[in-house]
């Protein structure tokens, strides 16, 4: 596949709307989130996700991140309640890392960059497949968990050891028998807001979880990424569309057995 969008001066963010013109559209991510702006909604329930290892088929370089991608043709890894009525299927997780410890993330903190966020792709199992629930409004659930720099994250070992293999675009290799649920923090607080894809064909199909706690990352795992890799990511296109109305959760966790 060729995309002629990237991360450059003459293809970046702020010409994707010459090719996607929803680029200017009215639920476009990534967005900051102003924890003080946003508002609690006690009728937002835990967020559920279930993950089957087994489910894990390969990584691939699709240029512009590396994906691991998820067998998902039945209900083995979903999640469902958070935000969301219905099921949605686990299809690849992924992630956008910046070229040094200052960027990466694409949702932002009270402006504040993380160095990586990983997305964690489900879809809505009231369409047929993924390919027919990305351009609807509920298609998409995506699960956002910024890193942060700390202590080495023995969960992420087992994706930059994959990535010497897919080093160039387009390459691919198995990974199998992977628990995504052990790259999941402690708690599943989040804010919830609908946005889209973050990169084209910017589908506003996306109900966007983002989790408030980050996972960690070392600073030689970092380094060892940005070795291995030479990915570049995007940064909040922010002020084209009004801030949507943020909703959090307290409490939720699924790693304590869901109802906390
Ligand atoms: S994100 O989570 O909002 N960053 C897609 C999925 C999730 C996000 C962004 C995009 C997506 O499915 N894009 C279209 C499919 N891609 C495959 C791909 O993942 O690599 C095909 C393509 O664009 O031609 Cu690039
Ligand atoms: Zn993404």
């Amino acid at each position: 596949m060729s995309h002629g969008w990237g991360y450059g001066a003459t293809n970046g963010p702020d010409f994707w709307a010459d090719n996607f013109p929803i680029a200017n559209g009215p639920r476009q991510s990534p967005i900051n989130i102003v924890p003080k702006e946003t508002q609690y909604d006690p009728s937002l329930k835990a967020l559920k996700l279930r993950y089957d290892p087994f489910n894990a088929k390969g990584i691939l370089n699709n240029g512009h991140s590396f994906q691991v991608d998820f067998v998902d043709d039945t209900d083995s890894s979903t999640l469902t309640g958070g935000p969301v009525s219905g099921t949605y299927r686990l299809r690849q997780f992924h992630f956008h890392w910046g070229g040094s410890d200052d960027r990466g993330s694409e949702h932002t903190v009270n402006g504040i960059k993380f160095p990586c966020e990983l997305h964690l792709v489900h879809w809505n199992t009231k369409y047929p497949s993924f390919g027919e629930a990305a351009d609807k409004p509920d298609g998409l659930a995506v699960v956002g968990v910024f890193l942060k720099i700390g202590a080495a994250n023995p969960r992420l070992q087992k994706v930059l050891d994959a990535l010497d293999v897919i080093k160039n675009k387009g390459k691919q290799t198995t990974f199998a028998n992977f628990d995504a649920k052990t790259l999941l923090p402690g708690s599943l607080d989040y804010w919830t807001y609908d946005g889209s894809l973050t990169t084209p064909p910017l589908l506003e199909s996306v109900t966007w979880i983002v989790l408030k706690e980050p996972i960690s990352v070392s600073p030689a795992q970092h380094t060892e990424q940005q070795r291995k890799t030479r990915m570049k990511t995007t940064t909040p296109r922010d002020g084209q569309v009004p801030q949507p109305s943020l909703h959090w959760r307290r409490r939720g966790s699924m790693l304590h057995g869901g109802q906390l």
